[in-house]
């Protein structure tokens, strides 16, 4: 198969057969077809993806599919995904070495990326869900954003390149659509593929949905997400898009990505701790979650936390781009200058983070894309108590998002919400 084939969705049954003379892939599991295994195990919304074993070895192989797969073809989506997805991950790759799947090949009229088949990673969110604590999350993630975020911006790279970046993912149009419609809007209004636990959270989603101080938060925040190019993000960064196993953690799916706020990725991120949180009480069934709660606080605490070292260690010693020159500060002996605009940035990202924070809760609740934390809730009145508690921290955090000035503070508020509503 190659680039100039039409493209043609790949299945169980073709796959051998279409790509039995790849090199790359022979390269890592060996080329007699007849021993390969194949899988598809895509359990995301939008493509397909395969799990390909042969005698010596396993790949992945994932192909976007022209349409949105969760909808199907009545939704339309361009194949160039998986172009953006591959650019992303080189850069994560160069700016977070081993924080991503290494690339073994890139199709592109395929739209297809064969990559190394992360095992025994999990889904991080299953991982959470069954009430696993891994050790290295936050340090791992936290790392990965602030390099990645840094590194990816006008902080750090010549602005000639970053201007070429933000041309070549500025045509990522279809996929920013999504998140500025589903993330920042649907869930304030009756949009035709918004569900919600109902008659449950009727009273609830009709509470926010006529709260004015919420929606002009929202749209707000749509408006920085759509106008601050500052970074190349990684678009979608939630628990379902890192892959772990107790000693190792790696970002994956970075088709969403393009320029944006910094505090975009951290704070998608974070939201899905904290509904990782408010979920704990459904998945009981096996025993208090007491202990798993207090973890993915601190979990939350420590990401926040590693991730502004390594930023201001950045500041530091990496800031060789064309925005706080050292011209201006540390060449004049002036250092303080320096660390009075690196304050300034980092409070500007948690500012806005809670207001991403709190949307990205909203729309895994109320619109078209649940989140497994909550759907894997089985009896609908506990999941409805779960997703209602989130809902109300959601709110919170969006509108009061400039008078909160610390992520203890947010916890704190966080395990009122448990409490208080406990039933
Ligand atoms: C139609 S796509 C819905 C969601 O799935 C992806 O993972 C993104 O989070 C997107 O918002
Ligand atoms: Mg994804």
């Amino acid at each position: 198969m190659t680039g100039k084939s039409p493209f043609e969705a790949l299945s169980v049954e073709t796959l051998a057969g279409r790509l039995g003379a790849n090199e790359a892939l022979c390269s890592q599991i060996g080329k007699d077809t007849s021993q390969w295994k194949v899988r598809e195990v895509g359990d995301g919304n939008l493509n397909l993806v395969f799990i390909v074993e042969g005698a010596e070895g396993a790949a992945v192989v994932k192909q976007a599919l022209p349409y949105v797969r969760l909808v199907g073809d009545s939704w339309p989506l361009p194949l160039k995904r998986s172009f953006f997805e591959y650019h992303a991950l080189t850069r994560q790759q160069a700016r977070a070495l081993g924080s991503v799947p290494e690339i073994y090949h890139f199709d592109e009229g395929q739209a297809l990326i064969i990559m190394e088949y992360l095992s025994p990673h999990i889904i991080l969110r299953r991982a959470l869900i069954e009430g696993r604590q891994l050790p290295n999350i936050a340090k791992d993630i936290g790392l990965f954003m602030a390099r990645t975020l840094f590194r990816g911006s006008d902080l750090h790279m010549a602005t000639k390149d970053r201007k070429a970046d933000l041309a070549l993912f500025a045509d990522n149009v279809e996929l920013c659509d999504i998140t500025e419609n589903l993330v920042f809007s649907d869930p304030y209004f009756d949009a035709k593929m918004n569900r919600h636990t109902s008659p449950q959270l009727d009273g609830i989603v009709a509470e926010l949905r006529a709260d004015r101080d919420l929606k002009v938060e929202a749209q707000r925040m749509k408006h920085i997400f759509a106008a601050n190019a500052e970074t190349l993000l990684h678009g979608d960064l939630h628990s379902g898009s890192i892959m772990v196993t107790d000693t190792e953690t790696r970002m994956i799916d970075p088709e969403f990505a393009f320029y944006g706020p910094i505090a975009f990725d951290v704070g998608m991120l974070l939201a899905n701790f904290w509904m990782a949180f408010f979920s704990q009480r459904g998945h009981e069934q096996g025993g208090s979650r007491d202990a798993m709660r207090d973890y993915l606080l601190g979990v939350t605490v420590e990401t926040w936390s590693v991730f502004r070292v390594e930023f201001s260690h950045l500041w530091r010693t990496e800031r060789t781009g064309m925005l706080y020159h050292k011209s201006l500060f540390e060449d004049q002996g002036d250092r303080l200058g320096a660390e009075q605009a690196l304050d300034h940035m980092l409070q500007s990202i948690w500012t806005d983070l809670l207001g991403f924070a709190g949307v990205e809760v909203h729309r895994r609740i109320l619109g078209l894309a649940h989140n497994a934390d909550f759907e894997t809730i089985a009896d609908p009145d506990l999941r409805a108590r779960c997703e209602a508690k989130a809902l109300k921290f959601g709110r919170h955090v969006a509108v009061n998002r400039r008078q909160i000035h610390s992520i203890d503070e947010v916890n704190r508020l966080a395990a009122l919400i448990e409490r208080e509503s406990r039933i």
